[in-house]
């Protein structure tokens, strides 16, 4: 009987795509028996000044730690992703822009029009003063001047960091500084389900605390009306006017920076992840075409925001090396209606749309009918990705919106990885929903037990990655003791991932989500003790602790023990002044679910908070069985208080 839980490759994919289950084998086998050959093969579909003469260059070990990839190789991004397509494709639609309102017009640009736009942008950014090696912060909405920003740092040489709108003025202006930016790109505006979002508003705030910057240009995006200031702001439109119309690419050694893009971790501040420019652009560009497949005349959707990973590799940087076009929507899933996915979808014959399991969960809650009345037809492939994605979305995923034809393209890696780790390819690999299946060429996962032994075979424990691959993060921003700290000494000589997996007899991976204190909101990353400094900055608060609870739509949702200051009165209102605190430093993301009072928090003889109980009584699991041993802890009884306070609904 055939297993309902597996999927196998349907009939066309398996004879018309471009990798088979036979040639992902050889793929995968000759990429770790032969790296130097199989990468130096593989670097030939970009387009270099100089050709690298090496591949990878790394060595995870402490007294030797480095990571390079086509060292002596010479190239431009943005040159990559736009001028080289000009000879055969420059009346091909490179941009597809679908706006917030639906009655709105969407824009295209070609992909002449797109290096005009790009050359201009980049010739403003140096009319505002960016050099070569200078940091540039972005924040902007979901507007195509956002990716003609990234592409003109690309082109000058300078480093984006880009910060998601969602972003308060303080995490803004802590990203700003860390990375010393002189320049901050904006807008007068966003739009986003029909609100609007006060970007420069949020700018001018952040500069208040920062010291490095000179200019900002400001996009007129929406209209609104914004305060300039004067020998600081420049207007985009105006200074567009007066800058040349061309500007040549600047070559640049495949290890110079290309982005920093600020994660959480489950320590301390966001970390600025480095990317360089030829390793990352081949892996962007690489996973890009294998896990989707994509074809030439394709219309290409990923609906993640430019301000996260998802959106810089597979919005901007793979579709566009790989000629394609993109597709780039200003707005979010359910507005105006729960069906508007699939009207977009419809409106433009997209061919795949990636997107990420909370918005299908969102979407799958309000009924079947919102997907039914479209078309779907012109859609091929269907893509997820930034949380485990579970069996029953997937099914749905699959079932209702893909009408069972489409394979469902569930990609693991993460922010630090560059693109797509763990993924099926849609010609090789039988689906099983739920698992983001087998890895990509070149990566070689393995499962490891606390100590670190590798597990062979069907196993469960800690995701780790035993080689580089040219994709990989190169540094945290202006600390590299603490790269080499996060990610390669909790298992000697490995990179980890902070994910814990399972793999099942068939090979498959099954990401469980992560095992350090960083939970999954959303999507969306946050560190626990971004959310606990938040929390004790408030006047009223002693100590806090977050932990992660299950939640039907985030996946996971915030939830924060507080203890007060002595002398402060527990109260709905000040529950609700906290969470608009967080709201407030942090960004809407980070907003609690639930806040519990605690009288006090439950810690071990030296001081140390103990995680496990208060995830448990997060969880709502709260038998002795499962809180465990609590006879460590300096006073026992302060279980029972929390177990006695739950807060049982967000
Ligand atoms: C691309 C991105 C990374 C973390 C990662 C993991 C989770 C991402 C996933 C997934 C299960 C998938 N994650 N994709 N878990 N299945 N397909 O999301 O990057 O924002 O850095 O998050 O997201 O826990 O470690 P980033």
């Amino acid at each position: 009987m055939a297993d309902p839980d597996l999927f196998p490759v349907p009939t066309e994919w398996a004879e018309g795509a471009r990798v088979d289950a036979a040639a992902y084998a050889d793929l995968h086998a000759r990429s770790l028996a032969d790296p130097d050959g199989f990468w130096l093969e593989k670097a030939g579909r970009l387009d270099w000044i100089t050709a690298p003469t090496v591949a990878g260059d790394w060595s995870f070990a402490e007294d030797d730690f480095h990571i390079e990839w086509f060292a002596d190789g010479v190239l431009n991004v943005s040159a990559n992703c736009i001028d080289r397509h000009l000879a055969t494709r420059a009346e091909q639609t490179a941009i597809l822009w679908e706006p917030d309102d639906p009655k709105a017009e969407p824009r295209r640009y070609t992909y002449a029009q797109l290096h005009a736009e790009v050359c201009r942008f980049a010739n403003v950014l140096k009319a505002a003063g960016a050099k070569k090696g200078d940091r540039i912060t972005i924040y902007l909405p979901m507007i195509p001047e956002a990716a003609f920003a990234l592409l003109a740092c690309a082109r000058i040489g300078a480093v984006h960091s880009v910060v998601f709108g969602g972003f308060s003025p303080e995490a803004l202006a802590g990203r700003i500084t860390d990375c010393d930016s002189n320049i901050v790109v904006t807008s007068d505006g966003g739009r986003r389900g029909g609100k609007q979002v006060p970007l420069k508003a949020n700018v001018d705030a952040a500069l208040h605390h920062c010291t490095s910057v000179q200019s900002v240009v400001v996009v007129k995006a929406t209209g609104a009306e914004v305060a300039m200031t004067e020998g600081r702001d420049i207007w985009y439109h105006e200074a567009a006017e007066t800058v040349p119309a061309d500007c040549p690419p600047e070559p640049m050694k495949a290890e110079d920076p290309l982005f920093i893009l600020y994660t959480s971790g489950s320590t301390g501040k966001p970390k600025g992840v480095l990317h360089t420019t030829g390793g990352y652009l081949l892996w962007a560009s690489y996973t890009h075409e294998l896990c989707f497949d994509y074809r030439a005349g394709d219309i290409w959707w990923c609906a993640a925001d430019i301000g996260w990973v998802t959106g810089h590799t597979y919005i901007v940087y793979g579709p566009l090396a790989n000629g394609a076009t993109t597709l780039m929507y200003e707005g979010v899933p359910n507005w105006p209606t729960p069906s508007r996915i699939w009207e977009v979808c419809d409106r433009h014959q997209v061919h795949t749309v990636f997107t990420a399991p909370t918005a299908l969960r969102a979407l799958m809650k309000e009924g079947d009918e919102f997907v039914t009345r479209t078309s779907r037809k012109s859609l091929k492939l269907l893509g997820t990705v930034g949380e485990p994605i579970n069996p029953e979305a997937w099914r749905w995923y699959h079932g209702v919106v893909g009408e069972g034809r489409c394979p469902i393209i569930d990609t693991w890696w993460q922010t630090e990885t560059g693109g797509a780790m763990i993924a099926p390819l849609p010609g090789a690999t039988d689906l099983k929903p739920g698992s983001a299946t087998r890895p990509m060429p070149a990566v070689d996962p393995e499962i490891v037990d606390a100590e670190g032994k590798v597990l062979e075979g069907a196993a469960e424990g800690n995701l780790v990655i035993a080689g580089s691959w040219p994709g990989q993060m190169r540094t945290v921003w202006g600390d590299h003791a603490r790269f080499f700290q996060t990610y390669f000494t909790t298992y000697r000589g490995k990179y980890t991932t902070g994910d814990g997996a399972r793999r099942d007899a068939d090979g498959y991976y099954w990401i469980t989500g992560r095992v350090d204190d960083v939970i999954n909101v959303s999507g969306h990353r946050m560190g626990t003790a971004e959310v606990e400094s938040a929390l004790v900055l408030h006047a009223k608060v002693a100590e806090a602790a977050v932990v992660g609870m299950p939640h039907d739509l985030k996946g996971q949702g915030i939830y924060a023990y507080v203890t007060l200051n002595a002398g402060e009165e527990a109260s709905d209102a000040l529950r609700q002044d906290l969470v608009k605190w967080v709201r407030m430093e942090i960004g809407p993301i980070a907003t609690p679910d639930a806040i519990q009072f605690a009288p006090a928090l439950p810690k071990t003889r030296s001081g140390k908070i103990m995680r496990r109980i208060l995830r448990k009584i997060a969880e709502g699991e709260v038998s002795a069985q499962a809180l465990g041993d609590t006879s460590t802890l300096a006073d026992p009884s302060v279980v029972d208080d929390l177990v006695a306070n739950r807060v049982m609904k967000a």
